[in-house]
């Protein structure tokens, strides 16, 4: 009798400690693919949307502020008693436990595909909490088998050894979630907080998300980039994260006096909207590095003369909280092109992987000597002091945008004969372009149609129709800058300075 409920009290804790070690995976499983849904919080996620109003009125006045604990621990007291309940199921037959595992799982795998927010991994930690409880679950039912068959047909000496094996599994395993749950804890860093901070955060709106009247070209790609297509590129392993109540800037160096900013101080100043295009200088001939956002900030001109920069000044060299520099040419962020310390794209806090909460936009600039994320310090200083991190990489030192051009349909499929749209992208940031033109199998050059543009800061997207023979045809085009001047048609790689050469496209007709 007294051996039954020895085994009962071994299962239960071999099923809670099989929960503990899954939801231990499932946190670490959501820290790393990056997202909010580990098993408790999907499932309590899925309840907070379900549950009648007058329950949740009933756990605020309870609970206060604190009914988002309340309900964690609620979650966790029902996962711990019916994972209780598995593990003396499971002394027995194992699947009846790993039934109720498997159950319990499902729900929270369930419970994240209807989230909103949980983006194409959000099932994932709950898949492999399952995975992983099932597999605990099993090594702990092994473990009993011995001690189970002892207590129908006893036979002393094995006890004892089955017994200190049960407990040196349960302590492993005890122990391994704790530090699969430190582990998660490190690699996730507060990757939860900093999401929900910017989720909170209220920034002042452009006055219209849309762009401009005339500047989208029938057959370009969309004139402003969403966000969730934007190009990223940088050299963060782990992406950065900065709460915006942590953020500070520090502008110092070559200056009159220093200037340290927190995020309010940032927000009372003047806020200025424009739509400016970042490129990359990474970007090959054609190539789709390139992106054009609606940008809040704030005018760096403004700040920088606050500070006072000194006359020998000749660079300031921003840097990133991960380490990462760019060194920008001081007269770029004093002249009228409204440089900017960008908290917002496209009227959206910006995204994590865009530099929250600030990073600096410098209309004309490649985005490696410029457009520094997760900024966190400006050093007004001369390029003779200092290097930009990539410039002891092989790439110059400056890094004006070039002259470009990219044919964005027809691409890669056949057209049929007649009338087809060729259109694309042509951009000279802070230049302007003024002109676009398109030629067939190295024939003569015919003038495109631009669309508007509303600054020189942008891209600027054109058309032309073609009238297409049958057979297999390249098509070309060049673009020339405000000046008349057309763009570099010799070839030549993205080091050290930005490719050149016309984009090519060859296109199947009939
Ligand atoms: N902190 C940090 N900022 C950075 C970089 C980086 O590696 N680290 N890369 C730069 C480069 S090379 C480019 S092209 C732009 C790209 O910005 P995006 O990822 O928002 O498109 O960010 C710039 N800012
Ligand atoms: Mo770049």
């Amino acid at each position: 009798m007294n051996q039954r409920r020895g085994l009962w009290w071994r299962g239960a804790l071999g099923g809670v400690l099989a929960a503990l070690a899954g939801l231990a995976v499932g946190s670490v499983v959501a820290a790393v693919v990056g997202t909010p849904q580990t098993p408790v919080v999907a499932i309590g996620s899925a309840f907070i949307d379900r549950v009648p109003p007058w329950l949740k009125d009933l756990a605020i006045s309870w609970f206060g502020t604190h009914d988002k604990t309340a309900l964690r621990i609620g979650i966790l007291l029902v996962i711990a008693v019916l994972a209780a309940v598995g593990g003396i199921l499971s002394v027995r037959r194992y699947w009846a436990g790993a039934l109720i595992t498997i159950a319990l799982s499902g729900a929270a795998v369930a419970a994240a595909y209807t989230r909103a927010d949980s983006g194409q991994t959000g099932f994932l930690p709950s898949m492999l909490a399952g995975v992983t409880a099932l597999l605990v679950l099993r090594l702990f039912s092994r473990r009993l088998e011995p001690l189970l068959a002892s207590s129908i047909d006893r036979h002393g000496p094995d006890d004892a050894v089955s017994r200190r094996g049960f407990l040196q599994l349960s302590a492993g395993v005890a122990l391994g979630s704790a530090a699969i749950a430190v582990l998660g804890k490190v690699v996730g860093g507060n990757r939860a907080a900093v999401a929900d901070a910017r989720k909170q955060l209220k920034l002042p709106q452009p006055p219209s998300l849309a762009p401009p009247a005339g500047v989208q070209a029938d057959g370009a790609v969309p004139w402003g980039t969403a966000n969730a297509d934007f190009y990223r590129i940088d050299t963060a392993l782990s992406v950065p994260q900065i709460v915006p109540a942590d953020w500070k800037l520090r502008i110092h160096g070559m200056v009159d006096r220093e200037l340290n900013l927190n995020f309010d101080d940032l927000l009372k100043r003047q806020v200025i909207h424009k739509w400016v295009t970042l490129t990359c200088v990474s970007n090959e001939v054609g190539g789709d590095l390139i992106g054009n956002a609606l940008w809040s900030g704030v005018v760096l001109k403004d700040l920088l003369q606050e500070a006072g920069p000194s006359k020998d000044a000749d660079a300031i060299k921003s840097t990133s909280k991960d380490g990462f520099t760019a060194g920008t040419p001081l007269p770029t962020l004093l002249d009228d092109r409204q440089a900017m310390l960008a908290f917002a794209m496209n009227g959206e806090p910006l995204p994590v992987e865009h530099g929250f909460p600030v990073r600096i936009v410098v209309p004309g600039l490649y985005g490696y000597v410029s457009a520094t994320k997760w900024l966190v310090d400006i050093e007004v200083t001369r390029f003779d002091q200092f290097e930009g991190y990539w410039t002891p990489r092989g790439w110059s030192a400056l890094g004006p945008i070039k002259l470009s051009s990219r044919i964005d349909t027809p691409q890669n499929k056949k057209v049929t004969p007649g009338p087809v749209t060729v259109a694309g992208v042509a951009w000279d940031q802070h230049v302007g372009v003024s002109k676009v033109e398109v030629r067939v199998d190295g024939g003569p050059w015919q003038q495109a149609t631009l669309a508007a543009d509303p600054s020189v800061d942008t891209w600027r997207q054109w058309h032309w129709t073609w009238n297409a023979p049958h057979g297999t045809h390249l098509l070309q085009v060049r673009a020339f800058d405000a000046q008349g001047n057309p763009q570099v048609e010799s070839s030549a790689p993205p080091a050290p300075n930005g490719a050149t050469g016309l984009h090519t496209v060859s296109v199947k007709v009939g």
